[in-house]
């Protein structure tokens, strides 16, 4: 059931502990850690604790959640220095998504003036 931990999703096993992360910032709502497969050397991941597929559903059942998650990105930014940075949400296979509980990548660090937009 949507926001319920899902026992196959490996986000919700970095809320429970399960699996580890390097955590940099957590909120009773979020988690905040690097990416394991880092493309800047910035490259954050912020999520909700609950389970939800993508940020567009979990934007609609738990508004103040996903935006909470964007505060906490530019928050995490600051952190590491970064004025500039970019914040991607994958959404759906075919766009790259390859966790399906919602998440923000946060990537800076390096100019990041290429891209599809
Ligand atoms: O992004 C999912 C991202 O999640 C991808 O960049 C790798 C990252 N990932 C996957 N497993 C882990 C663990 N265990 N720690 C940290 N980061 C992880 P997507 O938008 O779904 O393609």
């Amino acid at each position: 059931m949507a926001g319920e931990p899902q026992a196959d999703c490996v986000f919700c096993k970095i809320v429970s502990g399960d699996i580890p992360a390097t955590v940099v910032r957590r909120t009773d709502r979020t988690l905040t850690f690097r990416d394991i497969n880092p493309q800047a050397p910035t490259h954050l991941l912020v999520i909700p604790r609950v389970h939800h597929p993508n940020a567009a559903e979990l934007a609609a059942a738990e508004p103040g959640i996903a935006a909470e998650l964007l505060v906490e990105a530019g928050a995490a930014a600051g952190d590491d220095g970064l004025e500039s940075y970019r914040l991607i949400f994958n959404t759906g296979a075919d766009a790259g998504q390859t966790v399906f509980h919602a998440h923000v990548h946060v990537l800076g660090g390096k100019p990041l003036t290429e891209g599809l937009v």
